[in-house]
């Protein structure tokens, strides 16, 4: 299986999670439809499913039922939209374009853009709650792997690294410490949750040597995809990426490119990807997938 195919797969399951709505007054417990529409004009817009993808492939190598794993996963790519709508916002990076299309604000207004982002996190948690319930002689592996994702997304983890991301652009501050915490928690634990849920569902306990080698690897493979965001903000083609370029520059942000220089953030990016390929060694061939897509992360251009 491929990027692609994975993609294919969550795909339709979140088109069937989120299906279009037409408008009328909801039911009690029923999702209004203009929540509905505004969640699913974001998580349909296309992207390229990075995350589930690299769950349901952690879980194909593993050995584990990947029906199980499928909720995760698309729960996880909600996660992931939440924090790019929340992250377009005018409070936030005040952006108009994301995955060729106009922001999640520009359509709905601020309002309902934010509850869009709010409605995908906790439509998300539910999901995974009602995943391990139908599984409940797998609920401990359940609860583990929730608990991966929900603190690689949360205030330890995603919504931290953001936090001092707007901190130090606000104060001017360029600490490479901060920026470390900063790259490590705002784009690596994102990537590092799907593997680590993975092991999870797997029955790996989260010190043993393969949930280890997976964690080195996601979080080598976030901060090469990082590397790479930054080099694509300053050479990449708008329309192709489909989101705006060189806004890094313009706010005089503190990345790879402006820490290394262009030649320096490619070298960087090489090294990384050779130390995550590295740490693949405990799986021999079974993970072929994860080496291909660090050569797939080194050289794209969306
Ligand atoms: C708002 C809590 C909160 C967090 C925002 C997502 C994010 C954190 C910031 C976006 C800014 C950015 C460029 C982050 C670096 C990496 C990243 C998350 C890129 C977008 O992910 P892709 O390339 O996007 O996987 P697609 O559209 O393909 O899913």
């Amino acid at each position: 299986m491929t990027l692609k195919d994975y993609a294919a797969l969550i795909d339709a399951r979140l088109a069937e999670l989120l299906p279009e709505a037409e408008k009328k007054i909801p039911d009690t417990d029923e999702i209004p439809w203009l929540l509905e529409n505004a969640m699913r004009y974001s998580v349909m817009a296309g992207g390229k499913r990075l995350r589930p993808a690299m769950l349901l492939a952690c879980a194909d190598m593993l050995g584990v039922n990947r029906a199980e794993a499928l909720l995760d996963a698309c729960a996880l790519e909600m996660i992931h939209t939440y924090s790019l709508i929340h992250d377009d916002l005018p409070g936030m990076d005040n952006d108009t374009l994301r995955r060729g299309r106009p922001t999640n604000h520009v359509v709905f207004g601020e309002g309902q853009a934010i509850l869009a982002g709010d409605g995908l996190l906790s439509y998300a948690m539910e999901l995974m709650l009602q995943n391990a319930m139908a599984y409940p002689e797998h609920s401990a592996r359940h609860i583990l792997a929730m608990n991966d994702i929900m603190a690689g997304a949360g205030v330890g983890g995603m919504v931290g690294g953001q936090c001092m991301d707007l901190y130090c652009e606000r104060e001017h501050i360029s600490d490479e410490r901060l920026l470390s915490y900063i790259h490590v928690n705002k784009t690596s634990r994102m990537l590092t949750s799907p593997l680590r849920a993975a092991a999870a569902l797997a029955g790996f306990a989260p010190d043993s040597p393969e949930t280890t080698a997976l964690t080195v690897y996601g979080v080598k493979f976030g901060l090469l995809f990082q590397a790479v965001d930054d080099i694509l903000d300053v050479v990449g083609d708008e329309k192709t990426l489909g989101k705006s370029i060189g806004k890094d520059a313009e706010e005089g942000k503190l990345t790879y490119v402006t820490l290394y220089g262009l030649e320096g953030a490619c070298k960087r990016a090489d090294a990384l990807a050779a130390e995550a390929r590295d740490s693949l060694a405990i799986f021999g061939d079974r993970a072929a997938f994860f080496v291909k897509l660090l050569d797939d992360m080194t050289h794209r251009v969306a």
